[in-house]
């Protein structure tokens, strides 16, 4: 048997037996949170690559750009809430997540539920005509017009197009969402170095197979990436609050519960 061989030779042994542990636990990380991608990811990347033909038209573009500011801030807090209740089971399904205690899960997901959902949305983007997948067609920002929040938009949009420029595999998205959302740094964790442990693990498996696959390059790019994440969800919370003070009257019937919850 293989097992034997490495016993039976000597000098090899050592080093291998010595490097062996860190790289097994890693690699059965590695693929426990690529399975875990694969079952919560909402759509399957080939699904909507083979959809990106079915593009708004004219009329359905102009059809979302008259309607209300409050219809449409509706619309889009469902849609997100939808997907965020995906990244919810992708977490619950990563190994050690659970083992946390209920504080702390809630904490990282208050906190990187959103910037899981940024990160998938490059799945969801057409880069060649800067489109993203959006209650059943492609459409670009004109859409989200009536929000009146363009800043944001063309910052989401940016984002997703500088993703895009990265080609991410699945294996890649599915670790660097799992390194976002485990992030130590969460203001209020109560055993941050219990998240800082899963963080380091989940960072050496991205690290190790971005080596593997020759990508290391991409790893600095990644960590840019996590500023512009930061900044993008309290944009998203400073333009959230701007349409709810205008609004006090409206603020609980509109919105889903658990956007509620996250973002209020
Ligand atoms: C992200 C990837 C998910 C599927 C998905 C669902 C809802 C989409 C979201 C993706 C991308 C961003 C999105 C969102 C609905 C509204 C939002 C298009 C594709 C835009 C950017 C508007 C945000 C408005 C806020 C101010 C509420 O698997």
């Amino acid at each position: 048997s293989p097992d034997q061989q490495l016993v039976n030779a000597p000098g090899l042994t050592c080093r291998l037996v010595s490097v062996l542990p860190s790289l097994l636990s890693s690699d059965c990380l590695t693929a426990n949170i690529v399975k875990s991608h694969r079952e919560t990811c909402q759509y399957r990347v080939e699904e909507l690559q083979a959809l990106r033909w079915k593009v708004f038209s004219r009329e359905e573009v102009l059809a979302y750009q008259s309607k209300s500011v409050e219809e449409m801030w509706q619309r889009c807090a469902y849609r997100l809430t939808d997907s965020i209740q995906y990244v919810v089971e992708f977490a619950k399904r990563i190994d050690g997540f659970l083992e946390l205690s209920q504080n702390d899960q809630i904490v990282l997901l208050k906190g990187g539920s959103l910037e899981v959902v940024l990160v998938r949305m490059c799945r969801s983007f057409n880069p060649d005509n800067g489109t993203v997948f959006f209650e059943g067609k492609f459409g670009g920002t004109e859409i989200f017009k009536s929000l009146g929040c363009n800043d944001l938009i063309a910052s989401i949009f940016e984002f997703s197009q500088s993703l895009c420029a990265l080609h991410l595999s699945e294996q890649e998205v599915a670790l660097f969402t799992a390194v976002v959302l485990l992030n130590p740094e969460r203001a209020c964790l109560q055993e941050k170095e219990k998240v800082a442990r899963l963080h380091s693990h989940v960072d050496v498996a991205f690290k190790n197979t971005l080596q593997r696959s020759h990508r290391d390059t991409v790893l600095s790019k990644l960590s840019q990436k996590t500023l512009q994440l930061k900044s993008l969800c309290s944009l998203h919370i400073d333009r959230l609050r701007l349409f709810l003070e205008l609004r006090p009257l409206l603020a609980h019937s509109l919105f889903p519960p658990l956007y509620h919850e996250l973002f209020t």
